[in-house]
């Protein structure tokens, strides 16, 4: 809650008036209704939100001719930086002594009061602004290098903390903004690798030449870099990269036209589908709109034209329909409009009527020219379509054929089918089972009355790669077809009320080939069922990964995370911590906070290993003070200088030596620390850039608690049912041994298992884990976002498998989490 400022005004921000009581309102009511402005902020969709709007300014200067290089940093506790070398916020005095940068991060939709440029993306999604972001940020700092300085500003949940300052120079121009989404706001605050690197990924195809970098330092830290200097053209080449092209270059068409910049890239190839991605602004349009109507109709229009006119089309009855003249067409059109209308908020569909005519009359004129000027690609082309004509002629045959056969409807079910007794589709359940060891195990496990299963037996045909008829001829889909009912989307006969079942579980290994073929059923439903899915009809079973025994108890666990949390839970059971020198005891609650607290110290300082001496991190965060502003004195420097150097000598052997540099652009000192640890050499740059940072705040905030407990040795002293003391008592020398010795407390007398499969659980044990509806967690399956679903999942169907899967794991088409 950001507190009124109305009866005293805040001593960091002198000067509120009535102009910043709004602007308190304003940004109090993105913290209120956080879906209405940023999207939600519990399933993901939020969070990242928060970066594309940062983003999306850095792409309005790249728009703009200003910008040409964007990074986008996460950090191990959960903030995030964005920087790009764009022209800067401006940063002159606005009204009232308020800069124009504060404007722009606190006021709604100001963005466009400084800016004049044509094209922009800016306007987001929501169209809100940085300043929405600053709202739900529990801090966020400013840098902004513009007009020969250095420029600084921190907020905290859109509050500024003092005005705007220059803390330096610097020849360079850009803005740099770190915030930690805020935890009283987001519930999900964990950013996917996957999810911002799609999308930085698209950015960079959709804007020639610009250079997105993405940089993870969680973990083992990860960096990729998208440069593509031929943009659209590029885009088209990786959807490709599978496939087999029928001619060699991609067709680029360009133009500007009544200030409607227009650019088309196509390409077609030897497989069945079609994969046109509109675009307007940057921003992915899923239901098309007008600049996707007028590429089409201009398409069957040219392409029949040149056939005819080059007489190709000689053995057809009929003119080639819009489906063949696409089929095996992979396209981006990209438009970029200075005042685009869409159907909806969320620029699902384009509307902007005038761009119809607009992309037709490009395309009339640059295909046929095309075509003209290469008559051997030309001519594959049209034969590609030719064939497509004739073969859609006998797939319509064939369709008559399969349906009088039954695989279409349920008037005979599969003899693999273990059906339930229940004819009411919304009270019954249909397993899909990975395996026919599971799938045995499920049919035991069951309960007949509701739930059917399902076996399939390995990989299920890749539907995305296959022409329909291949597909139903395929054993395996036939017979999931058949059990459900409803025919699909392809057949023309797609019923959902004909569903025989409205839970339709996919049941797969959590391992590389369950997941693979827990894809493969995505992908299927996704193409030839989506009405399934849009009704929420489709779920993902989670089995248990840890089964935990003490005596006759059993628990089961979900993940590692439940893992560690219930060794945590066990392990703080009956104990008591103590003090020797007399003072604090801790038990339960408290006890479990303080071993949280320990675990994600250990964990941040393990992140930043990865990139620094971890020791000298800790060594700077326990035994100094040492704050952004020190770096300005040099007393203050050797004295934690000194204190790291004695820190480090009595944990371990090995050399130190610093160094002390000028960091001219934030007119400060830069302290360079090499440490050599046997072979290893680490360099630790302390700088206002690493003082700054949101990980080494949190390793202090909880080295400061921990110091409050009061001096080590402890004592842990195992507790009676009673909650006395018992003889059992151990004197642990320092808060790491603590860690160890309730962690092997925890571990004492528990049978702990790893599932490997589905396979290893018996009938009993996968009733009770992953299909007892009182007890099971399942997810559902959702198409909601537009650029986190379709497109993606197109994009990454035709593209190499590792990524694919990657997908699936991590976001499962936005999967939520449903029961419990
Ligand atoms: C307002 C006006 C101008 C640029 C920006 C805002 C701007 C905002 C952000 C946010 C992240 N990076 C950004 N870069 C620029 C126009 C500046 C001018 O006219 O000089």
């Amino acid at each position: 809650m950001v507190d009124t400022p109305a009866a005293e005004p805040s001593p960091a921000a002198p000067g509120y008036d009535q102009g910043s009581i709004q602007v308190l309102e304003g940004l109090e009511a993105v913290r209120k209704r956080p879906g209405m402005y940023i999207g939600d902020p519990h399933d993901g969709t939020g969070l990242h939100h928060l970066v594309w709007e940062v983003v999306d300014n850095a792409v309005d200067e790249h728009l703009a001719g200003y910008c040409d290089a964007v990074q986008v940093t996460v950090h191990s506790e959960g903030s995030i930086t964005v920087v790009d070398n764009g022209r800067g916020i401006p940063v002159g005095m606005h009204a009232k002594g308020v800069s124009a940068a504060e404007v722009v991060m606190t006021q709604l939709h100001a963005g466009g009061k400084f800016n004049s440029d044509s094209y922009s993306v800016s306007a987001g999604l929501h169209g809100v602004g940085v300043s929405a972001v600053n709202a739900v940020s529990e801090w966020l700092k400013m840098e902004i290098r513009r007009e020969g300085k250095l420029w600084f500003q921190e907020y905290a949940r859109g509050v500024p903390k003092a005005p705007i300052e220059p803390i330096g120079t610097s020849k360079k121009n850009g803005t740099k903004i770190t915030f930690k989404p805020d935890p009283q706001i987001f519930t999900m605050t964990n950013f996917s690798f996957e999810v911002l690197n799609n999308r930085l990924r698209e950015i960079s195809f959709l804007n020639a030449g610009l250079e997105v970098v993405l940089e993870d330092e969680r973990g083992e830290g990860k960096k990729v870099t998208h440069k593509f200097e031929g943009g659209i053209r590029e885009f088209v080449e990786a959807l490709n990269k599978k496939k087999t092209p029928l001619h060699d270059s991609v067709i680029y068409l360009h133009a500007v036209k009544d200030g409607v910049d227009i650019e088309i890239a196509m390409q077609w190839s030897d497989s069945y589908n079609e994969s046109i991605f509109p675009y307007t602004n940057n921003v992915f349009n899923r239901d098309g709109g007008t600049h996707l109507t007028g590429l089409r109709t201009a398409l069957t229009r040219v392409i029949n034209q040149y056939g005819s006119r080059e007489k190709l089309l000689k053995d057809l009855k009929n003119p080639l329909g819009g489906d063949d003249v696409r089929e095996g067409l992979t396209a981006i059109i990209s438009v970029k409009h200075p005042d685009p209308a869409f159907s909806s908020q969320t620029k699902d569909k384009l509307v902007s009527s005038e761009v119809k005519g607009i992309v037709e009359s490009v395309v009339n004129e640059k295909l046929s020219q095309y075509l003209e000027e290469d008559p051997k690609s030309g001519k594959r082309i049209v034969e590609k379509a030719v064939l497509a004509a004739r073969a859609r002629e006998a797939a319509r045959r064939a369709r008559e054929m399969v349906q009088r056969k039954g695989v279409l409807d349920a008037s005979t079910l599969p003899g693999k089918l273990a059906d339930c007794q229940s004819k009411d589709p919304s009270e019954s359940e249909l397993y899909i089972v990975e395996g026919d060891s599971a799938g045995g195990s499920a049919k035991q496990g069951r309960d007949r009355r509701f739930q059917a299963i399902l076996p399939l037996r390995g990989k299920i045909l890749n539907v995305e790669r296959a022409r329909f008829e291949k597909m139903l001829s395929s054993a395996e889909i036939g017979t999931l077809i058949t059990a459900l009912g409803c025919g699909v989307e392809g057949g023309d006969n797609f019923d959902i009320d004909k569903l025989r079942y409205h839970h339709v579980i996919i049941m797969t290994d959590a391992d590389v080939d369950g997941s693979h073929i827990r894809t493969l059923l995505l992908t299927f439903f996704y193409r030839q069922m989506p009405k399934l899915i849009d009704n929420g009809y489709l779920y993902i079973a989670q089995p248990p990964l840890y089964k935990v025994k003490r005596g006759k108890k059993l628990r089961y666990l979900q993940d590692d995370g439940a893992l560690s949390r219930f060794l945590i839970e066990t392990g703080t059971d009956n104990v008591r911590l103590s003090m020797t020198a007399g003072g604090t005891q801790l038990t339960g609650e408290p006890l479990r906070n303080l071993l949280k607290d320990l675990s994600r110290f250990r964990l941040l300082l393990e992140n930043i290993g990865h990139r620094v001496d971890p020791l000298v991190v800790e060594a700077l965060v326990t035994a100094t003070d040492l704050a952004v502003g020190d770096l300005a004195d040099k007393a203050k420097i050797e004295t934690a200088l000194e204190a790291i150097g004695a820190h480090v000598s009595a944990k371990r052997q090995g050399e130190l030596s610093a160094r002390i540099e000028q960091d001219e652009e934030h007119d400060r000192q830069r302290i360079v620390i090499e440490t050599q640890h046997g072979v290893t050499r680490r360099t630790t740059t302390i700088d206002f850039d690493f003082l700054s940072a949101g990980n080494v705040a949190e390793l202090r905030q909880i080295h400061q608690g921990i110091v409050a407990l009061g001096r080590p040795p402890f004592v842990v002293t195992m507790l009676d049912k009673d909650g006395k003391p018992t003889e059992d008592s151990t004197e642990v020398p320092d808060i790491e041994s603590l860690w160890a010795n309730i962690d092997a407390r925890a571990r004492r007398g528990l049978g702990i298992q790893r599932y490997k499969g589905l396979g290893e659980m018996n009938p009993d044990e996968l009733w009770e884990t992953t299909m007892d509806p009182e007890m099971r967690t399942l997810l559902q399956v959702r198409i909601e976002d537009a650029l986190e679903a379709e497109e993606l999942f197109s994009v990454l169907m035709g593209d190499q498998v590792e990524p694919r899967r990657a997908f699936i794991e991590s976001n499962a088409l936005n999967v939520t989490n449903l029961d419990i």
